[in-house]
């Protein structure tokens, strides 16, 4: 059942299936999840799990990194399954193949080469493990708390950039393609699958930047072009950045509202990670019409249209790919 929803979104199903799942409404209770000491701490929960240093980290800069979290050889297997997905071993059913721009249809390239990611793996038999990691979730409690829904899945390549600089993600923020809310019960685990440098294309974050507001995103005019649906934000070239280096198997863990990015690989070898944003399920769905995100809503729904599926509202593409990985399902 779960992955016919996911199928919707990309126009795999009938007519008749897919008004069977754009139907149905979602309730909406608001947020009834304790934020811990409100004066002193907002971003994060009051839980065991994460020391009082860790949690004023993370409340200061808006992210907080876990070394060694996710066993290696479990990286090897999602690793592996990339690998069978991009070369046409594996059924990729409903999730979704992203290619790098400046190499799509030249000739001689393809699999790892061209596929920079995967989305909505969260019903994969193999990938989703990562999204249902309890040593992953022991960390997403403490930002979610109890009733956790994972959103948004990736996994993330960067084959050696090509010379275009197009490996490159722009600075963002992570809520622009949101329509949930309260930021602060939303956070992402991105896990490095390889050593992550900066000559590879490490992640980059404004610490702190969580604590602003959410920005206008558009697409950069770059020389070469940017990916679809990479939007950044103008107007921050000079804040100071972190370079996020990382060793396989650690993760970070970071607010929705935080600015990062990444850089080009520069390197002749390819550079991976495993991503899951994950949601408290007592969240609401927002109407984004008249905001900044209405940009990023109107272009996922064209994409969804193009690819043959239904017409949908932005909060309805939400609904379809999310799943319970812990607790009880609420709102989302
Ligand atoms: O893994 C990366 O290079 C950056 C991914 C990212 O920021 C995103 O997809 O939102």
């Amino acid at each position: 059942m779960a992955q016919e929803r996911m199928k919707v979104i990309f126009g795999h199903l009938g007519p008749r299936d897919r008004n069977a799942f754009t139907a149905s409404p979602v309730a909406s209770v608001g947020v009834n999840v304790e934020s811990g000491a409100a004066s002193e701490f907002q971003y994060t929960l009051n839980d065991p799990r994460l020391t009082h240093a860790q949690r004023a980290f993370y409340e200061e800069n808006g992210f907080l990194v876990i070394p060694n979290l996710v066993p290696h050889d479990l990286i090897d297997i999602w690793k592996a399954r990339f690998l069978d997905l991009v070369e046409g071993r594996a059924e990729v059913g409903g999730m979704t193949v992203m290619k790098d721009i400046s190499l799509r249809g030249v000739k001689g390239v393809s699999g790892e080469l061209l596929v920079n990611k995967i989305q909505d793996f969260v019903w994969d038999d193999i990938l989703s493990a990562h999204c249902q990691l309890p040593k992953i979730l022991d960390y997403v409690e403490c930002f979610t708390g109890p009733n956790i829904m994972a959103m948004h899945t990736m996994l993330i390549n960067k084959p050696p950039d090509p010379g275009t600089r197009t490996s490159r993600h722009p600075l963002h923020q992570d809520l622009h393609y949101f329509p949930f809310r309260p930021a602060n019960r939303i956070v992402c685990a991105w896990t490095a699958m390889e050593k992550i440098t900066e000559d590879n294309g490490c992640l980059f974050v404004v610490p702190g930047s969580h604590k602003g507001k959410l920005e206008q995103h558009d697409y950069p005019d770059w020389e070469k072009g940017v990916n679809k649906m990479y939007h950044g934000v103008r107007g921050f070239d000079d804040a100071p950045k972190a370079m996020l280096c990382m060793e396989k198997g650690d993760t970070v863990f970071f607010h929705p509202v935080l600015l990062h990015g990444s850089g080009d690989n520069r390197t002749d070898r390819f550079r991976k990670a495993i991503s899951c944003h994950y949601a408290a399920s007592e969240c609401d769905y927002i109407d984004v019409r008249g905001t900044s995100q209405e940009n990023i809503a109107k272009e996922v729904q064209a994409v969804i249209v193009k690819k043959g599926g239904p017409s949908l509202e932005f909060k309805d593409v939400w609904k379809l790919r999310n799943r319970l990985v812990r607790g009880e399902e609420i709102n989302l």
